[in-house]
């Protein structure tokens, strides 16, 4: 058996010691976080053939990774919230009494790490030292975390130094579940390969994730989904914060007044694009703070004051193209892992919709061969010579749909560097918010942007937040419109009435409410009969943030409508209307427009959730629902009376 570390703090060296104990690693290794170990890391997987080295010259610090079949999104049905009472994990969670969790766990984790290193990951979620941050030990046996974890996080030596003796932090263990004999040789993406073997599990009163079986994406590494959210919007209740999965930019006007904006947009919806969006309106100033996660605290002038506690952006890879979002791409450019895509033949990589054309052979994301289609060079298909039909009708994509970049925050060319290391004014607050966006893919009903009446009625427009699913989660609803709350369906921590109740709070306990952020609707993705979409998206988006800003400095008036307060089309700036994508006014005036069947079906559907959310118990419960009438009176009493509105 391995010797456990020693560590200046008796809290991580108990946990380090607990794990190597059940899991009998053959080795431990404590990340430092200094490059030269992060790159004899990517060697050691190279030699081992879990990493494919990218060329160098095109792509320095760059290797393609390509996972099992089994493991290549987020596992909604074996994510489970342990609270002690089924009630606090909600009707939208899947829930296991916590002592039974743990002993059906431990089983698992018995001998588990056998014929593997134990790595021991000190990472911070937010800056070193920032008073918004959080610090995680995660011990995991997969190299391939390791190496993420040092870009999505701060990670190593400083964090130690930072926990000294007693300092706190999240506990995580996290293991691929696949134990090697003496001499068998491994796979290149071990995992439990049945669905049932995996758990992501979060006790929220114990403050500690277990993660069992998978090693893709947010199911392992434990910083983001299951800390920075599942974990943190449990402790934001607890402490009167928000933990929310939102974008952060910063946008600056021709008259140079800076704009901090969030926004929540469920997985795959299109936050990173938004995040690091060239502005197609002349003069204005995007630059971004975070993609994926926010951290919000109201601070002592009623502000909410936001960081982004990650480190780098773990990117849907399909569609981003030095058309749809530059910055990304070039975000990509060095020291980064990409997991799921194509390997061409000069050692680059390659996916769907990139506005690269497809290189005329490489190796797909299966490790098989893949060949440019007949009459399409933006497209590949599993046989040479394959029309566009062919492989459309075959269902084939050559990159995996949820195949993803880990790229540093650093490389990004239009990183706020203040706002990403938390910093306003010269202060350690976060950036004050002016506006948070919701939004989600509705190809109908949901106009561009709408604007909230009161917090209230703003909360009440998260929580009616819907999409279709995306790829971003192994389902077989995927395209199906579902409710997905403030984009938080897979991460809350605690009872979704629960968290729709402590953002009313956020309004009743602020300093000063007046001076809390607009609330907005947003719809990029509305589509006509014919299935087009009818709103350029992406650079045009800007227009929409120019509005948003109009209304916050009362410069514009709006339309009052049932449902809200939508933009005259006069008042959204077409100016530079020109390039490949182009606003069609005609549609413009459409999606601005109330479609009042639409809504009254909308609001019926709204209703339908909010009565499930009061009497449906925890899924997979075998106890009748104590949940009853959770959903505040408050958001209640809005569908009232936008309902009666409606009506006249
Ligand atoms: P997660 O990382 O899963 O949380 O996703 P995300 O919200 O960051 O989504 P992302 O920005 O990666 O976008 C996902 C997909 O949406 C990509 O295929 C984009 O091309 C597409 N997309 C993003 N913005 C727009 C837009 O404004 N219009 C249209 N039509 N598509 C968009
Ligand atoms: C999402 O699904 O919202 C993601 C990817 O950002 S994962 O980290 O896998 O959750
Ligand atoms: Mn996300």
């Amino acid at each position: 058996m391995a010797n456990t570390p020693k560590f200046a703090n008796a809290k991580v060296f108990a946990w380090v010691d607990k794990w190597n104990k059940l899991c009998t690693p053959d080795k431990i290794v404590v990340v430092k976080g200094t490059k030269k170990e992060h790159n004899e890391i990517c060697e050691m997987m190279v030699k081992n053939g879990q990493f494919v080295k990218l060329n160098q010259k095109l792509r320095p610090g760059c290797y393609l990774a390509r996972s099992h079949e089994s493991d290549v999104a987020r596992v909604e049905g074996r994510t489970f919230i342990c609270s002690q009472r089924e009630i606090d994990a909600g009707p939208t969670n899947n829930w296991k009494d916590p002592v039974e969790m743990k002993a059906e766990m431990l089983k698992k984790y018995k001998g588990c790490m056998k014929g593997r290193t134990m790595y021991v990951i000190p990472f911070a979620m937010g800056p070193i030292g920032n008073p918004i941050t959080q610090y995680g030990i995660e011990v995991t046996d997969s190299p391939y975390v390791v190496v993420n974890m040092n870009i999505m996080t701060r990670t190593g030596d400083a964090v130690i130094k930072q926990l000294g003796k007693d300092g706190d932090f999240i506990p995580c263990i996290h293991s691929v579940g696949a134990p090697l004999k003496k001499g068998q040789k491994d796979v290149t993406w071990p995992c439990a390969k049945s669905i049932d073997d995996k758990y992501i599990t979060q006790f929220p009163e114990d403050r500690e994730i277990w993660s069992f079986g998978s090693g893709y994406g947010g199911n392992a590494l434990l910083g983001k989904k299951c800390f920075a959210l599942r974990i943190a919007s449990k402790m934001a209740k607890d402490q009167g914060w928000m933990a929310e999965h939102m974008l952060i930019l910063t946008l600056t006007s021709p008259e140079k007044k800076q704009y901090h904006v969030t926004a929540a947009f469920p997985s795959a919806c299109g936050k990173t694009n938004l995040a690091m969006m060239l502005p197609k309106l002349k003069g204005w100033k995007l630059e971004t703070i975070g993609d994926d996660i926010a951290w919000l605290k109201p601070g002592e002038d009623g502000r909410l004051y936001a960081i982004n506690p990650e480190n780098g952006f773990f990117g849907v890879a399909p569609g981003t193209s030095m058309d749809s979002n530059p910055n990304a791409l070039l975000s990509c450019k060095s020291g980064t892992i990409f997991t799921n895509v194509v390997l061409t033949p000069d050692g680059d990589i390659w996916w769907e919709d990139m506005g690269i054309k497809a290189p005329a052979e490489g190796i797909d994301w299966k490790g098989n061969p893949c060949y440019v289609c007949a009459d399409d060079p933006f497209r590949m298909g599993p046989k040479p010579g394959m029309t566009k039909a062919e492989i459309k009708a075959s269902g084939y994509v050559a990159a995996h749909k949820n195949s993803r970049f880990t790229a540093p925050a650093e490389n990004c060319p239009v990183l706020d560097k203040d706002g990403f290391e938390g910093v306003y004014e010269g202060k350690p607050t976060g950036v004050p918010v002016d506006a948070i966006l919701f939004g989600g893919r509705r190809p109908s009903t949901i106009p561009l942007v709408n604007e909230a009446k009161s917090w209230t009625h703003g909360v009440f427009m998260g929580s009616a937040a819907g999409s279709e699913v995306t790829a971003a989660v192994i389902s077989d609803q995927i395209g199906q419109v579902r409710r997905d709350p403030m984009a938080m369906l897979p991460f809350f921590g605690y009872n979704v009435a629960d968290y729709f109740q402590h953002w009313l709070e956020m309004e009743r306990t602020s300093a000063d409410p007046t001076k809390l952020p607009k609330i907005y609707f947003v719809n990029w993705f509305r589509k006509n009969a014919k299935g087009e979409f009818m709103w350029p998206g992406f650079g045009d988006n800007s227009r929409v943030l120019k509005w948003v800003c109009d209304r916050i400095e009362g410069k514009v008036g709006c339309q009052k409508t049932a449902i809200g307060n939508l933009p005259k089309a006069a008042d959204i700036d077409l100016s530079n209307n020109t390039g490949k994508d182009t606003v069609n006014e005609k549609f413009l005036k459409e999606i601005l427009k109330v479609d009042k069947a639409g809504w009254l079906k909308e609001i019926e559907t709204i209703g339908a959730s909010y009565d499930e959310y009061d009497a449906k118990a925890s899924k997979g419960s075998k106890t009748v629902s104590k949940t009853a009438k959770r959903v505040p009176k408050a958001l209640r009493q809005v569908l009232a009376d936008v309902t009666a509105e409606l009506a006249k």
